[in-house]
Parts: structure tokens; sequence; C-alpha cells
């Protein structure tokens, strides 16, 4: 059965939600960050970051919340998370998957710490061009790829609920505002939002 190694409210939302998505069965084992319990050699051994998330399945580990989504997507097709390779709404799905650690991160870090970069050097571009860029996508809606929910909704759909609902540094924008809300509204979101508020 697939572990997922976490803790509440950091950014291993993102795998707990898509695991509820999945319907796949998983165990939780919580890190308790405040005693250090991911800077073991133990832990660094599944993720040598010394960060949560991280997950094991059998022989297979993967760390990085983005991958663990991707794994998950692809190992367990019958959730639907994920077109398969040669549909050709796999190369949208993957820029989504990629933008969120890609752009949506560092717009985040160069926000919070007040960091100017130049346009044409940073990957992203600057703040306003990556929520710009999200607002378009969202717009047709109800998904990045239309009718179609998949695990870049996760990613993209919790990046936006932390900067716009938790750290607040998203302005509200009424297509960004929408997306949100479908996500929020979502069962397997509710759930893991459930487990994350109950720490269990
Ligand atoms: N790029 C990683 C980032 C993971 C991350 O930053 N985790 C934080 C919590 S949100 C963490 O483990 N912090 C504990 C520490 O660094 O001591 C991912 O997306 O999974």
């Amino acid at each position: 059965m697939m572990k997922l190694y976490w803790a509440p409210r950091t950014r291993s939302l993102r795998a707990l939600w898509l695991l509820e998505e999945s319907g796949a069965p998983y165990e939780r084992v919580r890190l308790d960050l405040s005693t250090g319990a991911h800077r073991t050699q133990e832990y660094r051994a599944i993720n040598p970051m010394a960060k949560v998330p991280a997950l094991g399945d059998g022989p297979v580990v993967v760390a990085e919340s983005g991958a663990i989504c991707a794994y998950v997507a692809d190992a367990y097709p019958e959730a639907g998370l994920a077109p398969p390779i040669g549909d050709p709404a796999r190369g949208r799905y993957l820029q989504w998957l990629f933008f969120s650690p890609g752009c949506i991160e560092p717009a985040y870090l160069t926000k919070s710490a007040n960091i100017t970069v130049r346009p044409e050097t940073a990957g992203f571009g600057d703040f306003d061009r990556v929520f710009d860029v999200l607002d378009a996508a969202v717009q047709p809606g109800p998904w990045l790829l239309g009718e179609r929910f998949s695990a870049a909704d996760v990613l993209i759909g919790a990046d936006l609920h932390f900067g716009m609902d938790i750290f607040k540094i998203v302005p509200e924008r009424p297509a960004l505002r929408a997306y949100v809300d479908r996500c929020l509204a979502r069962p397997a979101f509710q759930r893991a939002k459930a487990i994350d508020a109950a720490g269990l």
C-alpha cells in the first residue's frame, strides 16, 4: 500500500488531496516537524531534502509534491487524473504540472521576500504575468483541461488556495476565485482539508 509521509498545514496538502481524488488505498505517516522527525537519517533516505511530503509505494520512493501527484495519477489510471501518453491533452497537462513548481512557487517566493528580478532572466517572468496567464487559462473552465479534471488542477488549485485564501498574496480575480471555489467544493479536497485540520 502507498505510504504518504506528511505534516499538517504544509505543501503535503497537495499530495493528500491527490490521493483522496485517486481513490487508491494509502496510509499516512505523520512527521512532527517541531521535533525534527524529517531530519533523521532514516527519513533523509526517503527524501534527501528533509522536507514533506514524500511517498513510498513498494519499491518506489518519490518526493516533491508535484512528482507525487504525477506519479499517483499515472500509477492509478482508473481515476482518470492524467491524460495518458499519446493523448494530445498530455502536453498541456504536463505544462500545468510543471507550472506549479516552475512559475508559481518562485512568484510566491519573490513576492513574500520582496525580491525584484528582471523578467527577462526570471523563468517565471514576473508575478503579474504568472497570474494573468492562469486567469486566462481557467476562463473557459471548468478545469485547466476543460471538462477534464486532472492532477494539474490539484497542484494549481492548491497553489491558488494557498496564495488567495491563506497567504493572501494573490489579488482576487473573478475567474480565479470561481476556479478555486470549484476546487474547494470537491469532496476529495474537503476530505483532505479535514484530515489536514485533524492532523491525523
Ligand atoms: N518542493 C517541495 C517543497 C516541500 C516543502 O517545502 N516542505 C516544507 C513544508 S511546506 C517542509 O518540509 N519544511 C520543513 C523544513 O524544511 O524543515 C515540494 O513541493 O514538495
